[in-house]
């Protein structure tokens, strides 16, 4: 077993496919969160707002075609960007709440079936990042989130699409996720959800080692 650390902030991502919920049950943690006085700050992945995350944008409106390693690439560089400042601020105490991260990058790419960009090759380029402490994994049939409302405006918003990032999401699971059922009503999710994170804060202010993906 490794040493404790120092006291740090805890990283907790919320994952699933498109429209499953993600953004409302993570609104819902920081909130709750928030109001025990624990510091957070949320996040989504890929930022657009960063040069990478406007080329992202752009591709991910239908608008500009772009080879599919290189969207990959951008994606991860999206992340390490960013890790710096996950780093500082996961050290100086401050927890954050991410919707989306590296299990996304792996999940969607990986359902394209290009073949040399499978969930292998797309992990690798993720090493060196901070893992999460949980992975908030909201579960919903395709066929069900696709029949949400806003489904169908971005690239990746189609029903067969999302059924092979599904599948992808199962391979990735491991003792870190925490796998919901997403069509149960909000507050029943968050009950859960907030089951899960609050031992993981008080885990990380007690120096709970951080990890590194994809350990
Ligand atoms: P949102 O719908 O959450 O804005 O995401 N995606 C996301 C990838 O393909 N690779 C990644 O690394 C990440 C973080 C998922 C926009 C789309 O981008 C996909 C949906
Ligand atoms: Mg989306």
């Amino acid at each position: 077993a490794t040493a404790p650390c120092a006291p740090r902030g805890a990283l907790i991502v919320f994952e699933g496919i498109d429209r499953c919920g993600k953004s409302t049950q993570s609104n819902m943690l920081v909130n709750t969160l928030r109001s025990r006085r624990v510091n957070v700050e949320h996040w989504r992945f890929p930022d657009r707002s960063t040069k990478i995350g406007q080329k992202i944008d752009d591709y991910l409106h239908n608008g500009v075609q772009q080879d599919d390693t290189a969207v990959h690439l951008l994606f991860t560089a999206n992340r390490f960007e960013k890790r710096n400042e996950m780093l500082r601020l996961l050290a100086g105490g401050t927890t954050l709440v991410l919707d989306r991260y590296s299990y996304s990058g792996v999940a969607y790419t990986a359902a394209k079936g290009v073949p040399h960009l499978d969930s292998e090759y797309c992990r690798s380029v993720e090493v060196g990042l901070p893992a999460a402490d949980l992975v908030v994994f909201m579960a919903m049939p395709p066929e069900q989130a696709a029949a949400r409302g806003g489904f169908g405006a971005e690239r990746y918003e189609k029903l067969d699409f999302q059924r092979k990032v599904a599948q992808q999401y199962e391979a990735l699971k491991d003792s870190h996720w925490l796998t919901l059922d997403a069509t149960l009503q909000p507050e029943l999710i968050h009950q859960q959800v907030m089951g899960a994170a609050l031992p993981m804060v008080e885990n990380a202010a007690r120096g709970a080692p951080l990890g590194r993906l994809w350990d």
